[in-house]
């Protein structure tokens, strides 16, 4: 076993990086130690011993090449937001939004329930890259985990191997991710397919010392610690000391039928089809414009010498969520999932393939659901988990940005925000400036849709799609943003996008998909001061003659003005219930937000009646 892994003796003379391996071992008492490569050999010997675990399930060679499934214990399916930690050392610094605890009374804890946890298990040392390797951009990392898992997810999702050791050096600084599934091993004793600990699970962030611990889960953002914990959490810690900004974003190249190559950096929340619009192909009339994936989940923003913005995508690979992707709504994904993929919480068919809800309109008979049983159509339950997944490499994608590994990154030209909501919020519009902007993605939300979340239909504010990955207090945040902007001699334009909106019979107004390109353009347009706008109550609206309809002609002007409409009376309740989320953080609110509130309120008070507005139904 581990011939690959065995023949390559790890060599790093980093002091710092050798103490903490010793300082966990002596801890978690693993029975073996053994350092990742990151080579392909060492992926399929991992995958190998996953197969041969029974946690995977070599798909058919034939069907899905290279390719795997697995279906996690049933308590490991997702974030746990309520067991993650912000354990700064003073409470006000996580903030309203983050769960706190005294980084020492944490340590105290975690020193207990760590002690023996990976007893029985082989202890992977995972040295990697955020970010292309030596890129100034990019951060070093190293996880130790006890999950195989982990391991080949981390091969994917992040840039791992001996070069790193490298680049790090004697005195390097990097990223201590500690992970145990939280299921030490009795000697002798069979291992079940998928360890964690069901009851109990930390995902803790130490935003001073720059370090994560997570215990207890197997699963996605809990466990590939790359990703959300330290890309997000822990790296908006970085941004805010360094000044620069890690976010919850995709970043996308546009490039014109006259090659002009544009890049925008794009947040939503979850369910807005965010790895959808990054790999977007534009309808048959638009085929003169392509789209371009830098990134789908994650963007690091540093200003450059010359004032612009430069992103980089921290990550190698694509976590994405399975349902509802298909040939419609994403064949870019259909084309990058192929071949050499790990699919988790899946159903799977009986001739080896993989399938979930949205894929195809018939279900598979006789298919295997994420439970790992034959599939009772009477059960009511889905076959797929609604939160499974495929782990990918961006490297299969078709639509994959030439410059997607540039070091320097790609300059950013405008920020888009968006969210799902069926009333209220028009297709698009662009804030009139960049404070005005920075309110407008503090006030995002989105309407929850899944019964898990409870009351349907209600807004539930996502400020920047980060409420779940701000390392620090939300509102020190907004600040950041704020600060940022004003030292950017001009700061990219901030948009705002809802492709959700609903007509009186309930059905979506707008197509999106596809055609979501023609916005794009607009804003394009809007950013090289070739387009024109409305001035509207909350920022500048296209005109229906802005917008490029050709191939869209059942779309009417009557229609657009309907998803552009500014109800007064809703958006006056609109900025009246973002008080709800300004008490939440009273205390460190930027002053600059009561005061936009005011503007806006005012603006949307009619009563000029000679200033009439357009489209004619504003
Ligand atoms: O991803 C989506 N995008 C962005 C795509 C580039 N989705 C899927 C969201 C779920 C994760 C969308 N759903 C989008 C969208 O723009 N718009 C909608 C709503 C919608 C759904 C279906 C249709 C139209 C709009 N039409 C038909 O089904 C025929
Ligand atoms: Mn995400």
């Amino acid at each position: 076993m581990f011939e690959a892994t065995k023949a390559k003796i790890m060599k790093t003379n980093n002091a710092a990086l050798l103490q903490w391996i010793d300082e966990v071992k002596t801890l978690v008492k693993p029975d073996q130690v053994k350092w990742c490569d990151g080579s392909k050999a060492e992926y399929d010997e991992m995958c190998n011993l996953l197969v041969q675990k029974g946690t995977f399930i070599k798909l058919n060679e034939q069907k899905r090449p290279n390719s795997f499934a697995c279906f996690s214990d049933p308590s490991d399916v997702a974030r746990v937001e309520d067991r993650t930690f912000i354990c700064s050392r003073k409470k006000e610094n996580a903030g309203p939004t983050n769960n706190w605890m005294d980084p020492v009374i944490m340590k105290a804890e975690l020193n207990k329930v760590m002690d023996g946890a990976m007893k029985g298990r082989t202890m992977y040392v995972i040295p990697f890259s955020m970010g292309p390797v030596g890129s100034p951009m990019s951060q070093i990392g190293v996880e130790i985990t006890d999950s195989e898992y982990v391991v080949v997810n981390m091969h994917i999702m992040t840039r791992v191997g001996t070069l790193v050791l490298e680049i790090l050096g004697d005195d390097g600084n990097f990223v201590k991710c500690l992970h145990t599934v939280g299921a030490p091993l009795q000697a002798g004793k069979q291992d079940v397919k998928w360890p964690c600990n069901p009851t109990l699970k930390y995902i803790v962030h130490y935003p001073e010392e720059k370090s994560i611990v997570s215990y207890g889960s197997g699963y996605g953002g809990n466990a590939l610690l790359g990703k959300k914990c330290f890309a997000l959490r822990i790296a908006s810690n970085m941004a805010q000391e360094e000044g620069w900004l890690a976010e919850h974003m995709l970043i996308m190249g546009v490039e014109s039928p006259e090659k002009e190559k544009t890049y925008l950096a794009a947040a939503f929340p979850s369910a807005c089809g965010k790895t959808n619009f990054a790999m977007l192909i534009p309808p048959k009339e638009f085929s003169d414009w392509k789209i371009t994936t830098v990134g789908d989940d994650i963007a690091w923003i540093k200003p450059g010498k010359d004032g612009q913005l430069y992103a980089i995508n921290p990550e190698a690979g694509y976590f994405g969520v399975a349902p509802g992707t298909n040939e419609k709504t994403n064949p870019n994904a259909i084309k990058t999932i192929a071949k050499n993929t790990i699919f988790t919480n899946v159903g799977v068919t009986p001739d080896g393939d993989v399938w979930w809800e949205g894929l195809s309109k018939e279900v598979p008979k006789d298919i295997i659901d994420w439970s790992g049983k034959k599939w009772d159509p009477a059960s009511g339950k889905p076959v797929a988990h609604a939160n499974s997944r495929f782990t990918v490499a961006a490297s299969q994608n078709p639509s994959l940005d030439p410059d997607w590994e540039n070091p320097n990154g790609v300059p950013i030209a405008a920020f888009i925000f968006g969210g799902r909501r069926s009333t209220t919020v028009p297709l698009v519009y662009q804030s009139i400036n960049w404070a005005y902007g920075v309110y407008a993605a503090s006030t995002m939300g989105s309407e929850t849709t899944a019964a898990a979340f409870g009351e349907q239909g209600k807004v539930r504010r996502d400020p920047f799609a980060m409420l779940p990955f701000c390392g620090y207090h939300i509102a020190d945040y907004f600040n950041h943003w704020l600060q940022f902007g004003r030292d950017l001699p001009s700061p990219p334009r901030i948009f705002n996008v809802n492709w959700f909106r609903k007509d009186e019979q309930g059905n979506f107004a707008w197509p999106g998909f596809g055609d979501n390109i023609r916005i794009l353009k607009w804003i394009i347009q809007r950013v090289k001061g070739r387009a024109s706008a409305v001035e509207s109550p909350i920022g500048w609206m296209p005109h229906y003659e802005d917008i490029d309809w050709n191939g869209l002609d059942s779309f009417t002007k009557k229609d657009f003005d309907k998803l552009m409409t500014i109800d007064r009376e809703a958006w006056k309740q609109e900025l009246l219930s973002h008080a709800e989320l300004f008490e939440r953080m009273y205390d460190k609110l930027p002053k600059e937000y009561i005061f936009m509130r005011e503007l806006m309120l005012s603006s949307l008070w009619r009563s000029a009646a000679q200033w009439k507005l357009e489209p004619e139904t504003v």
